[in-house]
């Protein structure tokens, strides 16, 4: 599509190597279907003028078509459909197919930010270094919720689906910084869950990866990052972290992946997105034996602080009996009072 349309549309550049035949099946089924709207339109408004009631008492002609031109229309749009069909089966083919030669990158989406992990092991907080020309199987799966990975400028979109694995490609042709957005409504910060991807001239894609300070300036790794936030933003003065301890809140030590007794006797997972839930919305599930006096977090946390907090309460989980598969039920270790110690 030339740039000018692209522009005209407001469409994001044409940043891979599919972006350019996406825009133009889009560009033909939204003409063809604009100019054959208007050709009905005319034909009726025509059709109305010409075949009005001109006299009471006058009947218009009944006319009734020819089969052959009846046949015609009907095999026509047929084609129609079935071109656009293999068309758009035939880039599907591409999009979902990725090369041989795709270097992967595990995408790990949470509430609210993305994971990226190289294969040397390194990883990357919602920014995604590539080099421009080079085939990129991203390998991707959720910790929560359903996100989906989308990036405009390169016309993919995919569903990110925790306990599975879902996988995208692309190929970057143009060097330059384009935004992922998450197209799945995934809770308080959806439209904060955002990234961008950083396309590389390869020889600048081989200084980045040589530079061995990549990913350490100012980045700390997820857990520590947590602890850090428990203690700025108070957490601590209600939490312990350490076992048995009781404080105006439970502790957490513990508490990631084991049965949870709520106020009314039921019991729920501490998954991501029940910990996730527990500092937006603290009053949805009330502990047993603790009085409701969590603030709420939602609007003061941000995306990455709910993840590191989130990673944090994981690492406090007991390390859990390879014999045994089932999460164990936590006691509930205070009184009911309300568990001040
Ligand atoms: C004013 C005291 C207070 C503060 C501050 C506080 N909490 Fe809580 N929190 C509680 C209480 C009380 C409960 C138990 C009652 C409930 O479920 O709301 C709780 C429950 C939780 C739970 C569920 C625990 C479980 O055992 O199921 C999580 C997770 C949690 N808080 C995280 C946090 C985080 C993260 C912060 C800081 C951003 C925080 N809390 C700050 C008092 C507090
Ligand atoms: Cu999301």
């Amino acid at each position: 599509m030339p740039a000018w349309l692209v522009k005209l549309l407001f469409l994001p550049v044409e940043a891979s190597s599919i972006a350019a035949e996406v825009d133009a099946l889009h560009a033909t089924i939204i003409t063809v279907t604009m100019v054959s709207s208007l050709a009905v339109f005319a034909a009726t408004g025509w059709m109305v003028l010409r075949f009005r009631r001109r006299a009471p008492n006058v009947t218009t002609p009944h006319i009734v078509a020819k089969r052959s031109h009846e046949a015609g229309i009907a095999l026509a749009l047929l084609f129609l459909f079935c071109a656009f069909w293999v068309v758009g089966f035939r880039q599907y083919l591409t999009i979902e197919q990725p090369p041989d030669d795709a270097r992967t990158v595990f995408v790990t989406a949470r509430q609210w930010m993305w994971k990226f992990s190289y294969a040397d092991g390194r990883s990357a907080e919602d920014v995604l270094v590539v080099p421009r020309g080079a085939a990129i199987k991203l390998a991707m799966t959720s910790r929560d919720v359903i996100h989906a990975f989308y990036v405009p400028a390169f016309r993919i979109k995919q569903d990110v689906v925790p306990g599975r694995y879902t996988t995208a490609w692309f190929r970057a042709e143009k060097a330059g910084t384009y935004p992922i957005l998450c197209a799945e409504y995934c809770g308080t910060d959806h439209s904060a869950m955002r990234g961008e991807v950083r396309v590389l001239e390869p020889v600048d894609y081989a200084r980045w990866l040589d530079d061995p300070s990549r990913d350490r300036s100012g980045e700390q790794d997820l857990v520590s990052r947590g602890r850090d936030v428990a203690v700025r933003r108070a957490c601590v003065t209600c939490h312990s972290v350490g076992a048995g301890t009781t404080t105006t809140g439970p502790s957490w030590a513990g508490l990631y992946d084991s049965y949870v007794e709520l106020r009314g006797g039921t019991r729920v997972l501490a998954d991501e997105a029940y910990l996730t839930r527990s500092m937006m919305d603290p009053n949805a599930d009330i502990v047993s034996g603790y009085q409701p006096v969590m603030p709420t977090y939602a609007g003061t946390l941000d995306a990455s602080e709910t993840a590191a907090l989130v990673e944090y309460i994981e690492s406090l989980r007991e390390p859990r009996d390879p014999g045994v598969a089932l999460p164990k039920v936590r006691a509930v270790e205070t009184s009911s009072d309300g568990g001040t110690p």
